[in-house]
């Protein structure tokens, strides 16, 4: 894992290109690049009050965010704004794909892990649709009585699909629920070598979410595990097929959400 280390109040406008080209290897090799203490104090704790709020407008329950209207409100937008963020995600792709990306538009969402449906939501290893992932951790369990909900992947398991086809048939089997047991086993997780990556808010973490099969580890119900994910580069973005995998997304978390009812 990386540990360049800057603070800055302006995020991201200091990352130079042998910072990327250590992400890079790290992400090849580790499987995570970290940029450290790059978000602010003082922008983490306006977060946590905008999660906070948001929070209680869902009854303390699960929720996640997607699309451009939470971020441009929320207190990460000069961040998601800024060059330098733009720039990294960019580069990794570029350096990941040997080719341009697609379109310059980040998917921003948050996901806000709490109460029972928090629960279900957790171990649910998936491959993310695009290229390259930007984790920020907002909140993070850290009491002695709680669990922290880490990050568990296992780095680079495949390579990107060219065709979307191929990479929905894939991606159907490997999230099914036979699939999302044997993920989450704990001898699965030692054979296929898993990292266990522990967050710490501050720092941004850099995958490659379309080649790396992830989830968050639970947290109790009464926590609050709240991260923001940025993902840049769907090589697939134009392709006919992508409304299924939608509607099949979709329709999942629908059903999370009845069997809490
Ligand atoms: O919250 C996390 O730790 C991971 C979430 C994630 O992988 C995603 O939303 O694509
Ligand atoms: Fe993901």
């Amino acid at each position: 894992m990386q540990t360049g280390s800057r603070v800055a109040d302006t995020p991201l406008q200091a990352v130079s290109r042998e910072d990327v080209e250590e992400l890079n290897s790290a992400m090849n090799g580790y499987g995570v690049g970290v940029l450290r203490n790059v978000i602010s104090d003082s922008v983490l704790e306006r977060t946590r009050s905008y999660v906070k709020q948001a929070l209680e407008k869902h009854n303390g329950q699960y929720f996640s965010l997607r699309g451009l209207e939470w971020i441009a409100e929320s207190p990460l937008d000069a961040m998601f704004r800024s060059e330098g963020f733009h720039a990294v995600l960019k580069e990794l792709y570029e350096k990941a794909m040997d080719a341009s990306p697609p379109s310059d538009r980040i998917a921003p969402s948050i996901r806000v892990l709490s109460g029972t449906l928090g629960l279900r939501h957790s171990n649910l290893f998936h491959y993310d649709s695009y290229v390259v992932t930007a984790l920020v951790p907002i909140l993070i369990p850290t009491r002695p009585d709680e669990l922290p909900g880490h990050l568990v992947m296992f780095p680079n398991l495949r390579n990107v699909r060219r065709r979307a086809v191929v990479n929905i048939i894939e991606k159907a089997l490997v999230e099914s629920s036979a699939g999302r047991r044997l993920w989450r086993s704990h001898w699965a997780q030692r054979l296929l070598g898993a990292r266990v990556v522990p967050l710490e808010p501050g720092n941004i973490y850099f995958f490659w979410g379309m080649r790396a099969l992830h989830a968050n580890q639970p947290c109790l119900p009464e926590s609050v595990r709240s991260t923001a994910l940025f993902h840049f580069g769907d090589p697939h973005e134009k392709s006919i097929f992508k409304q299924f995998s939608q509607r099949r997304a979709e329709a999942i978390c629908r059903r999370l959400a009845a069997r809490t009812r």
